[in-house]
């Protein structure tokens, strides 16, 4: 039997409530935080909103896992539509060399039957609505890969750049592998979501990150980040204000640190993303490539779309011209990251 805690962190708030029944033996210190299927709702609910982000640990069986891995790699090969600037891999090319060539491909649930049904995940939708409310859409969902040797990605706010009208955005980060700090699990700041505020963002040129931007200017330094490491079909939920990043995958050549992770919000809140259509306002924009994974739609009579199509992300390694804009060149010295005062 393994204790449901072992020791908290010192900047986790502990909730209490009954946590559910530990079956991962990893991490073996089980800091507050982490849950099961059969946790009390109630005991998420106030542990989410007092930090920000959760673990539902088992949230995927091994054999879902083992699903969405195989899907991965035949994503990757270009077996569910070639992907854009990435011809279709040769049957002479090892999964492992085709693998390697890719940090993150966004809306893999656009080409794969298997990746959209990982949204559905039961287990996860129970937790959304636990967390958002009873009627949740999801609208986007990348596939990250990140192989030994691959950067993470630098302080950032998903609502920078999914933003919501009622600050529902959660993420959903599924562990297709043991997510450790070795491998570049992901780091949050505890309770950082309760400020309500978007941090400005600049250019980190910092080797250790890929091309999308930094958070600066918030009240933390980054020690006062912790890590989540999780076992394989886990979910990270966490909130779309949470600081959070994630350090390049250290571990040996030839391993991955492959997660899904989907994100989603309130149905009642209109979605504007992307690009407002010529011709309408800003305030009455609402992005309809969704889907309803709880309860009702208010704004179901508008229709739905599809408008995304799976895409490569950058991984910097090629340079940041394409993604995070001409000029933004890695440094050997970046500069420290400003800390601001609240
Ligand atoms: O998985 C990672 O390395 C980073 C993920 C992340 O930052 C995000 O999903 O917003």
């Amino acid at each position: 039997m393994i204790p449901a805690t072992l020791g908290t962190p010192s900047h986790v708030i502990d909730t209490g409530g009954f946590a559910g029944t530990r079956q991962s033996t990893f991490p073996q210190v089980r800091p507050p935080g982490y849950f099961s299927p059969d946790a009390d709702p109630a005991a998420m609910k106030a542990f989410y909103a007092a930090n920000g982000y959760l673990v539902l640990e088992n949230g995927f069986t091994p054999a879902e896992v083992e699903a969405l891995k195989r899907e991965t790699t035949l994503i990757c090969r270009g077996e569910r539509g070639e992907l854009p600037d990435h011809p279709k891999a040769t049957p002479t090319e090892s999964d492992a060399d085709v693998l390697q060539r890719f940090l993150c491909i966004h809306f893999p649930h656009k080409c794969s039957e298997v990746m959209l049904g990982a949204i559905h995940n039961q287990p996860s939708v129970r937790a959304l609505t636990t967390i958002i409310g009873p009627n949740v859409k999801c609208m986007q969902s990348m596939l990250f890969i990140k192989s030994s040797g691959k950067p993470g990605q630098a302080w950032h706010q998903d609502e920078d750049y999914i933003p919501t009208r009622d600050r529902s955005l959660t993420g959903s980060w599924i562990a297709l592998d043991r997510a450790t700090q070795e491998n570049g699990c992901l780091w949050v700041v505890p309770g950082s979501h309760k400020h309500g505020i978007l941090w400005e963002q600049r250019w980190h040129a910092d080797r250790r990150f890929d091309c999308a931007q930094e958070s600066v200017d918030f009240p933390y330094t980054d020690e006062q980040s912790i890590p989540v490491e999780v076992e394989a079909g886990s979910v990270v939920f966490f909130n779309g204000y949470l600081l959070h990043r994630s350090l390049p995958n250290r571990a040996p050549q030839g391993t991955y640190r492959r997660s899904l992770v989907n994100h989603f919000m309130s149905c009642e809140s209109y979605l504007p993303w992307g690009k407002t259509p010529e011709g309408e306002h800003n305030a009455h924009y609402d992005y309809r490539d969704i889907i309803v994974v709880a309860g009702k739609d208010p704004y179901a009579y508008r229709g739905y779309a599809s408008i995304q199509t799976p895409s490569v992300r950058p991984s910097g390694q090629g340079g940041c011209d394409k993604w995070g804009g001409k000029g933004n060149e890695y440094s050997e010295n970046p500069p420290p990251r400003p800390i601001g005062k609240i």
